[in-house]
Order: C-alpha cells, then sequence, then structure tokens
C-alpha cells in the first residue's frame, strides 16, 4: 500500500498519475470514462432543465405568456429529447455503471477498454448533432417522433432523428461491454451468487440495450429515409401504416423505461445495504425479479397504444402483461423494507434519497397499474395524468437513484467529502419540489388537460401554478447540489478510505482508486455487504 504523506488516500490515483487533457481525452480507465460520461450527462440534465423551466414559466397563464405557441412545441421536444435520449439512458449505466462496475467484479477495468472510449465518442457525436439540430431550428415532433406528422414537419427533425441513432451505438457497444466483462474478468471468488445487486441490474440493463436498441435505430432511420427520400413507409399518403412506427417505437422504449429504472433499482439495493448495515433481505428474489423486469419489459409495448385502433383484446393481453411487471417491482420494494427493518440505520443523505425513490416508486408504479387498465386509460391517454406517472418514474425514481448514486459515490470518485447540512437541505428541497410539481399533473389530468397543450381554460390555472413554483424549488435544489458538489472538490474534508463503511465490495479499492483499481486482484471471501465481517480487506 503506497499511500500519500499524512493521509489514507493512494499516493497515485486514477485522477492524478496523469493530469493532461490529452491522458483524458485518450485514457482507456473506465474511471476516467465513467466520470466523463457522468460530465455529459449532467450538461444534458442542465440543458432538458432550462427547457423545462421555459415550458413551466409558458404554462403559467392559460393563454400565451411569453412564447409563441411554435417555440413551445419545440421546447417539449427539445426537453423530451435531451431528458430521455442525452440524460436519461446513459445516465446510471454509461457513468456509475463504468466507474464501478469493474472494480466491484475485481477487475482492472472492462473487457473492451478502447471500445468504452468509442462509446463514449459516439455518444458526444450524437448528442453533439442532437443540439446542432435543435439550435439550428428544433423539431416539433415530441420526443417519440410520431408518424406521419414526424415526416412530414417542416422542422429539424432529420438531425436530431440522426443524433438519437448515433447514441443508439453507444449504448449497444457500453451493454455488449459489460456484459463481456461480468462473464469475463471475475476476480477469484466472485461468484455468482456474489455478484453486487448493482451489476446484476446493470448485466440485465445491458441485455435490454442490445437486444431491444437496434429495433429502435431501425425505425429512426426509416423515418428518416421517409423524410430524405419519399419512401412510403409509415405515411399512409404515400402507402405507408403510421401505426407500424408506434409498434417498433415503443416494442424498444417501453424496455428503454428499464433501461432507466434497473439500473436506479441496483443503486437503491447498495444503498439500502449500505446504511442498514445488512445484506440484503433476500438476494435471489431481488436479483431474478430484475430478470423477470427486463424480460416481461418486452411484451408490454402495446399499452402505449390502446387507443391506436388496436383489438380490444390485444389491449387486455398488453394491460394484465403489464400489471405483472409491478409484481417485480413490488418483490423489490418488499426486500428494501424488509432490509431495512431492524437494521442499524444511519441516516445518510443517500439514505434519504432512497427513502424519496421508494415513496416516489410506489406512487408512479400504482398509476401505472391504473394506465394498465384499457377502460381507464381511454379517459387518461395522452392527458397530464399519464404525464405524472412517468415523471413520478423518470424524476421521481430515477432522478433520485442518480443523485443517490452520485452522494454515496462521490467521495469513492473523488476523494472529498460535500458539507452534510447542505446536502440535506438540498435533498429535502428536491423532494419536496418534486412532489409540488407533479402531483397537480394528476388532477390536472384527470380533470381532462391534454399534454403538449399550450393554452388551457382557466380554472386549471392554480395546479399550472402549483407546478411551476414546484418546478422552480426542483431548480433552487439543483443548483445548490452543484454549487456544493463543486466546492467540495477544491476545499471539500479529504475522505478516508471508506467514508461510509460500506462493505460493497467497490470500497476494496482506495478512495479515489489507483489507475487499474487494485495493485493485486482481489480475492473476495465474503458475500457481498455482509456487516458481520469486522472489517474490509483493503487492496491497492
Ligand atoms: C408498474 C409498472 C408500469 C406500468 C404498468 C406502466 C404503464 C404505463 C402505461 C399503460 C402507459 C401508457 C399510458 C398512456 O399513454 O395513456 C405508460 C406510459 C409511460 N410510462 Fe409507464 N408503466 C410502468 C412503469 C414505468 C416505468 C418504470 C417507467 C420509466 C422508467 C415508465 C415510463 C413511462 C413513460 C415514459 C410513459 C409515456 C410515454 C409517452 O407517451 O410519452 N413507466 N406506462
Ligand atoms: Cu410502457
Amino acid at each position: 500500500m503506497n499511500l500519500a504523506a499524512g493521509s489514507n488516500q493512494p499516493a497515485i490515483t486514477y485522477l492524478n498519475h496523469e493530469t493532461t487533457v490529452r491522458s483524458w481525452l485518450l485514457t482507456r480507465d473506465h474511471k476516467r470514462i465513467g466520470v466523463m460520461f457522468l460530465v455529459g450527462v449532467i450538461f444534458a440534465l442542465l440543458l432538458g432543465g432550462i427547457f423545462a423551466m421555459a415550458l413551466r414559466i409558458e404554462l403559467l397563464t392559460p393563454g400565451p405568456t411569453v412564447m409563441a405557441p411554435m417555440t413551445y412545441n419545440r421546447m417539449f421536444t427539445l426537453h423530451g429529447v435531451t431528458m430521455v435520449w442525452l440524460f436519461m439512458i446513459p445516465a446510471i449505466p454509461s457513468a456509475f455503471g463504468n466507474f464501478v462496475l469493474p472494480i466491484m467484479l475485481g477487475a482492472k477495468d472492462v473487457a473492451f477498454p478502447r471500445l468504452n472510449l468509442a462509446s463514449f465518442y459516439i455518444y458526444l457525436a450524437g448528442s453533439l448533432l442532437t443540439v446542432f439540430g435543435m439550435l439550428w431550428s428544433g423539431a416539433d415532433t415530441g420526443w417519440t417522433f410520431y408518424t406521419p406528422y414526424s415526416t412530414v414537419s417542416p422542422t429539424t427533425v432529420t438531425p436530431i432523428l440522426m443524433g438519437v441513432f448515433i447514441i443508439g451505438f453507444s449504448t449497444i457497444i457500453t451493454g455488449l461491454n459489460f456484459i463481456t466483462t461480468v462473464h469475463t474478468l471475475r476476480a477469484p471468488g466472485m461468484h455468482w451468487t456474489r455478484i453486487p445487486l448493482f451489476v446484476w441490474t446493470i448485466y440485465g440493463t445491458s441485455v435490454i440495450q442490445v437486444v431491444a436498441t437496434p429495433v429502435l435505430g431501425m425505425v429512426l432511420l426509416l423515418v428518416a429515409a421517409e423524410r430524405v427520400l419519399g419512401m412510403g413507409i409509415f405515411d399512409p399518403s404515400r402507402g405507408g401504416d403510421p401505426v407500424l412506427f408506434q409498434h417498433m417505437f415503443w416494442f424498444y422504449s417501453h424496455p428503454a423505461v428499464y433501461i432507466m429504472v434497473l439500473p436506479a433499482m441496483g443503486v437503491i439495493t447498495e444503498v439500502v445495504c449500505a446504511y442498514s448495515r445488512k445484506n440484503i433481505f433476500g438476494y435471489k428474489m431481488v436479483a431474478a425479479s430484475t430478470f423477470g423486469i427486463a424480460f416481461v419489459g418486452f411484451f408490454t409495448w402495446g399499452h402505449h397504444m390502446f387507443v391506436s385502433g388496436q383489438s380490444t383484446f390485444g389491449s387486455g393481453v398488453f394491460g394484465v402483461l403489464s400489471m405483472l411487471v409491478a409484481i417485480f417491482t413490488a418483490i423489490k420494494i418488499f426486500n428494501w423494507v424488509a432490509t431495512l427493518y431492524g437494521g442499524s440505520i444511519d441516516l445518510k443523505v443517500p439514505l434519504l434519497y432512497v427513502l424519496g425513490f421508494i415513496f416516489l416508486l410506489m406512487f408512479g408504479g400504482m398509476t401505472g397499474v391504473a394506465v394498465a387498465t384499457t377502460s381507464l386509460d381511454v379517459h387518461w391517454h395522452d392527458t397530464y395524468f399519464v404525464v405524472a406517472h412517468f415523471h413520478y418514474i423518470m424524476v421521481g425514481a430515477v432522478l433520485m437513484a442518480f443523485l443517490a448514486a452520485l452522494h454515496y459515490w462521490w467521495p469513492k470518485m473523488f476523494g472529498r467529502l460535500y458539507p452534510e447540512r447542505w446536502s440535506f437541505l438540498a435533498a429535502m428541497t428536491i423532494i419536496f419540489g418534486f412532489i409540488v410539481t407533479f402531483l397537480p399533473q394528476f388532477l390536472l389530468g384527470n380533470m381532462g388537460m391534454p399534454r403538449r397543450y399550450y393554452e388551457y381554460p382557466r380554472e386549471m390555472q392554480w395546479l399550472h401554478v402549483l407546478s411551476t413554483a414546484g418546478a422552480s424549488l426542483l431548480a433552487f435544489g439543483f443548483g445548490l447540489i452543484a454549487i456544493y458538489l463543486l466546492w467540495s472538490l477544491r476545499y471539500g474534508a479529504e475522505a478516508p478510505v471508506n467514508a461510509w463503511g460500506s462493505r460493497g465490495y467497490e470500497w476494496y479499492s482506495g478512495s479515489p482508486p489507483v489507475p487499474h483499481n487494485f495493485t493485486e486482484a482481489p480475492r473476495f471471501e465474503r458475500e457481498v455487504h455482509d456487516y458481520t465481517v469486522a472489517e474490509v480487506p483493503r487492496v491497492y
């Protein structure tokens, strides 16, 4: 062990062994690539957040407020495109998955480090093309690019479609890399039953990424071909079928919601164990439910199409299959709560986000079951009810998990502690701000407020104003986090070796880790999160 003088951190870490810009840009170190992805997705979150605030400000009054109707259409498209494709999909797998997955397995790196770097540049190229399309004149199709409108819209749809198409390759490559890493690079003692649950969720996600993303690629390319070459694939006026688009789009995009939520569930499992000082209750069930969700998720896409003219029987089958997902999710929720129960709880800020996650996921999940009920969904489809449902899951749950991961692994990644009081204030602001933003949207949807509308009747105004107020709180919370995290990089106290006394395997390496994670391959001789052992062996 070679420690820096007067410190418990390694003298040479992945951060300081080379410091030139070139050493970052050409790095093959999974940790640096993870950090670069993290910076990328945070920029996307910021950009998507600015679009969101513009939308909420416009909706403060029933009529025109600050922008023209066409600008509004572009705004919600840019918001959705940025948040879904540039932030949500890569957020947890590509950033945190890259950073911690190899360390958790006792590996030096991922299986294909060069490909890993390529994945980052593909993500960057796709994102830049998308942002270029947005700045050029933006698109007004919504993030879902529904045909036939997307094939005729006069806005800059094609570059944005192609940007998202390119980002898909990054997703596929990263998925392949993780699957191969799990199969081939496990250190001695890392049996299948010892694999941390975060890794299992990344594995399940990777399978979805590899299997489903090509379908998205195909459908986007076909829309682009229809726009550029005038082929008649989806546009009925040219002999195409617009519903075919919906099938292909949702065949990917429903499983894609699990690309977002499964890694989030993995983070939650790690954090619950670490701060309740207990191994997960029902490891095998939690791991199996991950694959249950990943598998069933492939057979539920028709719940987005109840009003598309599909047969009533078809809708019924899709509805029932969708509800199965709730059962697997409930298994996880039960096991998290059972782990917390009787644990030695240490309420640090990542655990606070976990409590927020569980609460909001239940709201999102149960309203999911409600909208999967055909008779109810015919009323709620394309209203704010659906908007609220998926924001409860995507923002309420996934973003909470993202923030939990950021706060849990921050000392590991950068070797610094952040101010605890400020982090609590920010977490409370975000959880409260979230509820104020999105709870009114359920009510609005039920009153008949359609999604993507620029104007609304006056009696809905107070709910919209409430929602905008909540969004402002959210923005304030994020600003706070940005300030204290950046502050901590320079002025934060040096983090101890294992900031939380966690028994997760990633703490076997230093904080921050040495360039190849370990000086010798660690041996895994206990179960993950076994708090009955006296101390964590460290190998760096
Ligand atoms: C218990 C599990 C879930 C069920 C049963 C469920 C069900 C549904 C249904 C039926 C719809 C379509 C409603 C409509 O358009 O009228 C829907 C929309 C949506 N759900 Fe879920 N959902 C579940 C979980 C999730 C999760 C985990 C996510 C994300 C991580 C998610 C994200 C979405 C999105 C993005 C949409 C709307 C897409 C759009 O039209 O823009 N859902 N959900
Ligand atoms: Cu779905």
